[in-house]
């Protein structure tokens, strides 16, 4: 077995610390960071994001399978930063204003890094307009918007709206996500996307970065 698929094995049973010594082993004997990206821990995680859209495997898996991709890649980041490494693109993320619940959403950000893009997580309780700026600033191409209450769910729409208002809609994108919102909402706020979970939200943004 390679060290590559060591680590990917390792990644899916949520050995966080066996990971991160294997990483070092790949770096150590010269292993390109990309390929320790691409091949060992990516490829892991998509193994996990499989599973878990066939609820073949659950939360408290995915948690520890992330913990685990994070033990690797926190040693892949100066490496992938020095090497220049295109990022798959930029999504800026957050729970809308009004709303803390914040794991799926954590969790979306998870797949999204794990599937290879730059995530700005701008956290729980975002006003519209944070959402909008942070995307201006950071050149980002996706705003992802998660809404786990019904009375917070109205955000996301103004969220669209401040997108049209300032011109950006064609070049900036909104998918939306969370527990009471579905496709038809999105559809009725105008946004680009709707992700059911996890791993269909990180499908609907690659189909939106194409
Ligand atoms: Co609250 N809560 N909560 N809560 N909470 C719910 C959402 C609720 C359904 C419980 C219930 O009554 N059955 C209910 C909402 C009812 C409604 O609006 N219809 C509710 C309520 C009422 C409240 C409070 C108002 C309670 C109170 O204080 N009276 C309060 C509100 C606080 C606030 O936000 N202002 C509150 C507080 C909390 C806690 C702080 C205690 C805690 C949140 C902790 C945290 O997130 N840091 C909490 C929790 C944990 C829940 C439940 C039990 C679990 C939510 C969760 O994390 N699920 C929830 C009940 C439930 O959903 N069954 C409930 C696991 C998570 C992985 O799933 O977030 O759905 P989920 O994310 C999924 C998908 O939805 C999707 O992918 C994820 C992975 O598959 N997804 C996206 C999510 N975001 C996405 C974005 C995307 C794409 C996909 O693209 C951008």
């Amino acid at each position: 077995m390679t060290v590559l698929t060591e680590i990917a094995e390792s990644l899916q049973r949520g050995e966080d610390d066996r990971v991160g010594h294997l990483v070092r082993d790949a770096i150590e004997q010269q292993v390109p960071a990309l390929d320790i990206l691409n091949n060992a821990l990516l490829a892991g995680m998509s193994v996990i994001g499989e599973q878990f859209r066939l609820r073949e495997i659950f939360l408290p898996d995915v948690l520890l399978a992330a913990r685990a991709m994070y033990a690797g890649l926190d040693l892949l980041k100066p490496l992938l930063a020095r090497d220049g490494v295109p990022r798959a693109g930029r999504v800026v993320l957050g729970s809308v204003q009004g709303d803390l619940h914040d794991i799926g959403k954590n969790l979306v950000g998870i797949m999204l890094e794990g599937a290879g893009f730059e995530v700005i997580d701008l956290g729980s309780d975002v006003p519209a307009k944070r959402f909008v700026d942070a995307a201006e600033a950071h050149g980002a191409s996706v705003i992802g918007v998660s809404a786990l209450l019904t009375t917070t769910m109205p955000v996301m729409k103004a969220v669209v709206e401040l997108v049209r208002a300032r011109g950006l809609n064609g070049r900036l994108s909104v998918i939306v996500g969370g527990a009471p919102v579905s496709d038809a909402w999105a559809r009725e706020i105008g946004a680009d996307g709707y992700g059911y979970d996890a791993a269909n939200a990180v499908e609907r943004v690659r189909a939106l970065v194409k």
